[in-house]
């Protein structure tokens, strides 16, 4: 299991999170996804197949790239 926190500037508020938590959930092999909107921050983790740059790149297509 691999784990990882992203910094995401473009988050505003909870449904932000919200709407991340879904799209990122959605990969597969995505097993934990954790937000504070407070600090900005999504936490995820996962295993294969889902890798560090598939949900990279998944919050960049969002419009909510990650530092
Ligand atoms: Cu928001």
């Amino acid at each position: 299991m691999e784990k990882h926190t992203f910094i995401v500037p473009r988050i505003s508020c909870r449904h932000c999170v919200a709407s991340i938590k879904d799209e990122i959930s959605g990969i597969k092999g995505v097993r934990d996804v954790a937000g504070d909107p407070g600090k900005k921050e999504i936490t995820v983790e996962w295993e294969a197949p889902a890798t560090l740059e598939r949900i990279r790149m998944m919050l960049k297509e969002m419009n909510y790239p990650a530092e």
